[in-house]
């Protein structure tokens, strides 16, 4: 049986509720919080590697986190999870997805008025107990009297495009090696490059659907299959992943490919397009009466509908159609389109790596820069860089520079904006730098005047560069934070500097749909791995993914510039 990162996470975020609930030392339950968050994001599955020793070496997994992860990878098990089990039911832990319900409140209910579950929740209430608790007053009482009455199941969890990668690959193998399959491809919003999915659509093309259904039932990561016919199975994975797989024939590969790949909003469009030419456009083609003019490739699907090809990360119908009528789709940036990264991490701060195998790593990826941007050292920032240290590491650069044939290091710092916008930095330690990242990183709640004030005034001073992920979310369990995101673009387009496409799994962040607003506003973009190992400069992969869904052209990303260019334009800030 498989552990997948996702289920080591959801262990270890599980740890961290029970051990709230208990009440328990708040530096124990970051370091599972934590934990499960880097694990959630990690670009390779833990059970792939080494074992205790690379487990340790990820930041943020100490010796313990590292034996535990080992214990559920070979057993399926942790003893440390069933023994708090049995202190805190599930049920008891369900009840911190309701309004207003923290660790605190919900072991109140638990020790004073024996609430251990929803249904027990909604007798107490009924009684009127729960109002008369200390910390609970009639305004909770009453929103969850509505949450309970609502009887919400939950909306249906999506997941990070990231970790439905983990599963969509293996399967999508393990599919084209049954016997008699020649094609196997994932459509839907995995194909569009969504950053969450909520279930993956494959197309295959098979000899025989019994045969590739039969096989499907084996395989060892499905909880349940339901075959209807020989064209169309559904399944669910042990996480609870959904997976629809139809069979298909050749001739209808290019259709079927458009028709599942969608979105729908974007499939209603085309086929209405189709109708006004008289045609009729389906999952098996496109047709005139009963000819069929395209269907076998998606490129002579969208010719015969007079459309230059549109690739799937602009399938939204977000103007795509019109622009591809015209010829005017934009020429969307791809990874060999990057010279550079500016914002990554060494074991100065809280990455795994040392400045030179991040170097080494960024040949290899065919980049000729690297901004090294260790954390500035700040309140709650472990291993953070003071300006002395920051200091050395720029005579660390300046000698490894003189080294380098065609490749720059730049020295940079992220550094934190703190709650009222100053930097985290003094200043005289920020000009030596040629790149400064601000972020957010705490104080995430406050109004959206107080937020937009504060990131604006850090984005005032002519040597902050980037702002790094700027909305702050982290996928499925972070919202962005409010803030007027239309004032700093205005700042942004009027003082130059630029935003982020963060790559990190968890974050992708900016989204889709702001990044297009930045690039209507002229606002240049930065795509960066936001690395704290070797092997997450491959998050570059996914920032330029989640770029493309924004519309981005090479020309509007600055680290697609070589790294003379960068230099001039972050100078004139
Ligand atoms: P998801 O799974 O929620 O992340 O999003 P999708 O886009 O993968 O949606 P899904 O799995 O429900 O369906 C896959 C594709 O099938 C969808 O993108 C377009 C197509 N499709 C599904 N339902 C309809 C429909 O009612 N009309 C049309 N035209 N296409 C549909
Ligand atoms: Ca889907
Ligand atoms: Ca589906």
């Amino acid at each position: 049986m498989g552990i997948h990162n996702a289920d080591v996470a959801d262990a270890f975020d599980e740890i961290g509720d029970l051990l709230a609930i208990e009440g328990e030392n708040p530096f124990r339950i970051r370091a599972y919080r934590r934990a499960a968050r880097i694990v959630r994001s990690l670009p390779r599955e833990l059970a792939e590697m080494r074992g205790p020793e690379e487990y340790d070496a990820i930041p943020g997994i100490g010796e313990d986190l590292a034996r535990k992860i080992l214990e559920l990878i070979r057993t399926g098990h942790l003893q440390a999870l069933e023994r708090l089990r049995r202190e805190v039911p599930p049920q008891t832990r369900e009840l911190l997805a309701l309004p207003g319900l923290g660790p605190v409140r919900v072991r109140a209910l638990m020790r004073q008025l024996s609430v251990r579950s929803r249904s027990d929740l909604e007798r107490a209430l009924a009684a009127g107990r729960v109002a008369t608790l200390p910390r609970f007053g009639a305004g909770l009482e009453s929103r969850l009297k509505e949450a309970i009455a609502k009887r919400e199941p939950g909306a249906a969890r999506r997941l990070p495009l990231s970790v439905a990668a983990q599963y969509a690959g293996p399967l999508r193998e393990y599919l084209a090696s049954v016997p008699g399959v020649s094609r196997v491809e994932v459509a839907g919003s995995f194909r569009r490059g969504r950053d969450t999915v909520g279930d993956l659509d494959l197309l295959v093309s098979a000899s025989s659907g019994t045969k590739l259904f039969a096989a499907l039932k084996r395989y060892p990561d499905l909880r349940e299959l339901s075959a209807s016919g020989t064209t169309k199975a559904s399944g669910v994975l042990r996480n609870g992943l959904q997976v629809d797989v139809r069979v298909v024939a050749p001739q209808s590969f290019g259709a079927a490919l458009h028709y599942f790949t969608g979105s729908k909003d974007h499939n209603i469009r085309t086929r209405r397009l189709a109708q006004e030419r008289g045609l009729k456009l389906s999952e098996y083609g496109l047709f005139r009466g009963s000819r069929r003019l395209a269907g076998q490739t998606e490129e002579g699907l969208y010719r015969a509908l007079g459309l230059s090809y549109i690739p799937p990360e602009l399938r939204e119908d977000r103007g795509e159609i019109e622009a591809a009528g015209r010829g005017a789709l934009p020429a969307l940036i791809e990874r060999s389109d990057l010279k550079g990264d500016l914002h990554v991490h060494t074991n100065a701060s809280d990455g795994v790596d040392t400045l030179e195998r991040m170097v080494a790593a960024a040949q290899a990826q065919n980049l000729s820069y690297l901004a090294i941007t260790d954390h500035a050292k700040h309140l709650g920032i472990v291993h953070g860089l003071d300006s002395e240290r920051l200091a050395r590491q720029g005579q660390a650069i300046d000698a490894l520079n003189e080294k380098l044939r065609g490749f720059t290091i730049l020295k940079g710092a992220e550094v934190d904006i703190l709650e009222d916008g100053r930097l985290a930095l003094p200043e005289a330690a920020l000009e030596r730098l040629d790149v400064v990242v601000a972020a957010v990183h705490d104080h995430f709640g406050l109004s959206e005047a107080r937020q937009t004030t504060r990131i604006l005034r850090a984005l005032e001073r002519p040597c902050v560069s980037i702002l790094a992920h700027p909305s702050g979310r982290l996928i499925g369990e972070r919202e962005p934070y409010a803030f007027d995101f239309e004032k700093v673009l205005e700042a942004m387009s009027g003082r130059g500097g630029c935003l982020e496409v963060n790559g990190q799994p968890s974050r992708l962040d900016l989204d889709d749909g702001h990044i297009q607003a930045a690039i209507e506003r002229g606002v240049p973009l930065s795509i960066a791995s936001d690395a704290h190992s070797a092997d997450q400069l491959a998050n570059l992969d996914g920032a330029v993914r989640q770029a493309r869904r924004g519309w981005a052209r090479s020309q509007d990303v600055l680290n697609t510039r070589t790294v003379s260019g960068v230099r001039a334009l972050l100078r004139r800030r």
